[in-house]
């Protein structure tokens, strides 16, 4: 074994540190909230390269801002979020954009730097890969949502598959046929920040931005049925859509309680009987099923998208038809089934920091490795 270049620390063997440029998501500023679960994402990842011994320099909008972290903010204007678009949507750019002003600091930065890691789901910075001398490394947040952002990403893996990483199969496969090579990279939360509950309230708890996507009509025409309490934690980002669900459920024991930081959401969700998912698209993982699983909450998800990937289905929580009120509320009776400790357990083997850091380091360190991008 040869030790030249490596570092032996406590019996483990790190191979070269890394330089790693993170690029943000161009629709808000890291900590507001606005930037939905990839915020977290990017916070935990560089959290656990930082950990590693590896450099992290994030590149973000203005007024970006999260403890301990490198941040370079850009002024511009916001990107709109791809899942507003439909289908046929253009490729788009606000006048004096945030992202073009973002991926102008990574191009003069990339001198300092071994690679780019993007966590922006937006046309340009896959389009701009091969422009760069360092390799381009993209997360996807999100399945698939519109033509040209399909079109891009699979342009980008068939130039170098092993630089384009999901968060679950289910999520890679609404792009179409995508190779092993690309891997799903699950995700990873700090599991210190939260506390395992045993003894919850009768409550049930509904998590994410109140927005159609994510399907909450479907949670409070369920929480009708069974008489028990809902409560709703998230960015309010379409205040009618949350009247009219409200109107269509007037019968139903559901309250709105704000966005919450992280600390204070995960002590009032740990202490919920359950926690529903009801997403209408697919979500490509979904931070707060695992959030649930550390304070020791069942989730109980409609089979789709990243949440069914995770919950284990009658060991820590339930697997619904997808769109089926009757099969959440059937459910819903069944959480004393559920061993809450199992919960925390699946959350401390697979989605602790230092699992996704494992399964990222790899990654990253493979597409350093790999040889030069190819025309
Ligand atoms: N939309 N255009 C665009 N770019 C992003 O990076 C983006 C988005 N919508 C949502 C989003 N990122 C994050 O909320 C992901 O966590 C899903």
């Amino acid at each position: 074994m040869s030790i030249i270049g490596n570092l032996i620390l406590h019996n483990t063997i790190v191979g070269d540190s890394l330089n790693l440029l993170f690029l943000s998501t161009p629709v808000g500023a890291l900590g507001t909230g606005l930037g939905g679960g990839v915020e977290l994402t990017l916070y935990n990842i560089a959290q656990a390269m930082q950990q590693r011994g590896h450099r992290v320099r994030v590149i973000a909008p203005s007024r970006s801002q999260l403890p301990q972290l490198d941040i370079v903010t850009v002024t511009g204007s916001l990107q709109v979020t791809a899942q507003t678009q439909g289908r046929d949507a253009a490729i788009a750019l606000p006048p004096e954009p945030v992202l073009g002003a973002m991926w102008e600091a990574a191009r003069r930065q990339q001198p300092h730097f071994d690679l780019v890691l993007n966590f922006a789901y937006d046309w340009l910075p896959f389009y701009l890969t091969p422009f760069f001398h360092i390799p381009v490394a993209h997360l996807v947040s999100m399945g698939s949502i519109t033509d040209a952002m399909d079109a891009v990403i699979l342009q980008a893996i068939a130039r170098h598959p092993e630089r384009i990483a999901f968060h679950t199969r289910t999520q890679a496969k609404t792009f179409g046929d995508v190779p092993e090579t690309c891997p799903c990279l699950g995700n990873g939360i700090d599991l210190s920040l939260y506390d395992f509950c045993e003894t919850p309230e009768d409550r049930w708890a509904w998590v994410g931005r109140i927005a159609p996507e994510k399907g909450l009509e479907d949670a409070v025409a369920a929480i009708a049925k069974t008489g028990s309490k809902l409560t709703v934690w998230g960015k309010m980002q379409f205040p009618d859509y949350w009247e009219e669900v409200r109107r269509t459920y007037p019968e139903a024991k559901v309250e709105y309680a704000g966005f919450l930081p992280t600390q204070e959401l995960q002590r009032q969700l740990g202490r919920c009987r359950g926690f529903l998912m009801t997403p209408k698209w697919v979500e490509a993982f979904g931070n707060v099923t695992i959030e649930a699983l550390a304070c020791g909450v069942p989730v109980v998800a409609y089979r789709r998208g990243g949440p069914s990937e995770i919950v284990r289905d009658g060991e820590t929580g339930f697997l619904v038809e997808p769109d089926s009120i009757e099969g959440l509320a059937e459910a819903i009776a069944r959480w004393s089934e559920i061993d809450r400790s199992n919960c925390r357990r699946q959350a401390e083997t697979e989605f602790s920091i230092p699992a996704m850091g494992d399964r990222v380091e790899t990654w990253l360190r493979r597409v350093f490795s790999n040889p030069k991008s190819v025309v």
